[in-house]
């Protein structure tokens, strides 16, 4: 096993994969830009190395610091968390070539999943489904026109190179295609420097829904079942879950969605933890969309509901060990549902909204799990993905993990910033977010479902002019149950 890791992330994500490396006793070097000097990585690490400015083309994406910085802190390997350099080929091969283990998959397999086109081309030779469409980027628009007729409207153009929805296009009419393809193209030139698009049928109102998986550097490879993450703004994840409501009532499409990502796996020759995103028609047909080639932001949901630590694993395999579970040992219990809780501002489109915490109770208590990467004090950057921290419940059931997702948010408190945590108390209230019929358009339609928006937002106001005028926080027994108080609080002012 390892004696020091470098951990090249920031937030929550580094602070998690320090405490894996704790619990393993394996010392940990955290990595950090001018304005995360003080961060809970830093903080919690053994060791930690400065990389430069905040920017993070000057830091965490620098690729030849992270090498200096591991060699100078003797590190014999790097956790890459995700995003960042999580999916770089170029900094895996960097680090072998330094002599450094990279704790993720190989690089070619980095490489060909980076490709969309490449993806689905691997997928259809695995024999896994795909939606139906092109593979080859569109050359003309005849041609166009006669595989958008076969496939028939609507169809969905996609960037060869993309990924997060940049460089898409709905098209819902032949006349319409023309003008489509030279939108997305631009739009993927610019976003990706390549104006390649390629066609698909469009999908309508399908559910997101993703396979974990890992293997280790022996051929071995096990999924660990699926996370249901439909709910997204803007292409961004906002609540995942594990299991998927659909699994409960067709147990078989796990075993058939697993079997089909461990397919595409071993076409890859894939080692260490990857996801497989699907897309779930209506009718609960599946499409492969594309593979993750990291740890996943919500990988905690997994490791709730499967009782495994997928970074403790990552570690293990990247060392050369054998991944000792088998399929078979692998079971599903309960029910686990998180909400990503971001510095963002819910009266203003949900734009970033850093700056100081002033005020932190951070929820806890049975079935309860917060990944946090902040403490009171902190000053949130605004260089950075606004990510804060990452609240999870487990229960034996999605009602009991419900409730107590529920209750955690009612005790957690984040003051000086605005947040989007009233925003979830809204979600789990929701009559269809509890029935469990998801799909990507929850969020479309969402607010047309909200009644309890705006006495929630002036209950919100109140209490911060309760709290001022009081010179004090909530008591104790007060902040049990936030909403009650605000509640009372605004009766009593209005008596
Ligand atoms: C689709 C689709 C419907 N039909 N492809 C969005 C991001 C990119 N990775 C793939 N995406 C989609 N591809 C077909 N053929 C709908 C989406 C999509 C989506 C997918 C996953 C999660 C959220 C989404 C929100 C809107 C659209």
């Amino acid at each position: 096993m390892f004696r020091k890791v470098l951990v090249a992330n920031r937030g929550e994500i580094a602070v998690r994969v320090i405490r894996a490396l704790r619990e393993t006793g394996i010392a940990s070097v955290a990595v950090y830009s001018d304005v995360d000097r003080a961060s809970l990585a830093v903080q919690l690490a053994d060791e930690a190395a400065h990389l430069g400015p905040a920017a993070a083309s000057e830091s965490y994406l620098r690729i030849d610091k992270i090498i200096a910085a591991a060699h100078s802190h003797r590190a014999d390997a790097i956790h890459p968390g995700y995003g960042f350099l999580s999916e770089n080929a170029e900094f895996a091969e960097a680090c072998a070539a330094a002599g450094i283990v990279f704790i993720g998959p190989p690089a070619a397999a980095i490489r060909q999943m980076g490709s969309k086109t490449a993806a689905r081309q691997l997928a259809i030779a695995a024999g896994a489904p795909v939606v139906p469409g092109t593979v080859s980027a569109v050359t003309n628009l005849d041609d166009a026109k006669r595989t958008a007729e076969q496939l028939g409207y609507p169809v969905l153009l996609k960037a060869s190179a993309g990924g997060g929805g940049k460089g898409m296009r709905r098209v819902d009419r032949a006349e319409d295609l023309e003008a489509a393809i030279r939108d997305a193209s631009s739009e993927a030139l610019r976003a990706f420097h390549n104006g390649d698009v390629y066609i698909e049928k469009l999908v309508v109102e399908p559910r997101h829904i993703e396979i974990q998986v890992l293997g280790d550097q022996h051929g071995n490879l096990i999924h660990l079942g699926e996370r249901e993450c439909s709910i997204q703004r803007r292409h961004q994840k906002v609540i995942e879950e594990c299991p998927s409501p659909v699994m409960s009532t067709y147990p078989e499409l796990r075993e058939r969605m697993g079997e089909a990502a461990l397919r595409i796996a071993r076409a890859a020759n894939y080692s260490n933890a990857g996801t497989m995103e699907f897309l779930v028609d209506r009718e609960r047909n599946f499409y492969f969309l594309e593979m993750n080639t990291r740890l996943q932001v919500e990988h905690p949901v997994t490791e709730l509901v499967t009782g495994l630590d997928l970074v403790q694993w990552q570690l293990k395999i990247a060392a050369g060990e054998k991944l000792t579970i088998r399929q078979e040992d692998v079971q599903w219990s309960g029910s686990a549902i998180e909400c990503r809780i971001y510095a963002e501002d819910p009266d203003h489109q949900y734009l970033p909204s850093p700056g100081r915490i002033t005020e932190l109770t951070e929820p806890a208590g049975p079935g309860v799990r917060l990944d946090s990467g902040v403490y009171e004090g902190w000053n949130v950057p605004l260089d950075y993905d606004p990510l804060l921290a990452k609240l999870a419940a487990w229960g034996p059931s999605r009602e009991a993990a419900m409730a107590r997702l529920q209750r955690a948010l009612s005790e957690y408190v984040i003051g000086g910033i605005r947040t989007n945590r009233a925003f979830f108390r809204e979600i789990l209230d929701d009559e269809v977010f509890r029935a469990g019929t998801l799909s990507t358009a929850f969020l479309d339609e969402f607010p047309g479902r909200r009644q309890s928006a705006k006495p929630d937002l002036e209950a919100e106001a109140i209490a911060a002019l309760i709290g001022a005028l009081a010179q004090k926080k909530p008591t104790a027994a007060r902040r049990g149950n936030a909403a009650e108080w605000l509640k009372s609080g605004r009766e009593s002012l209005f008596r």
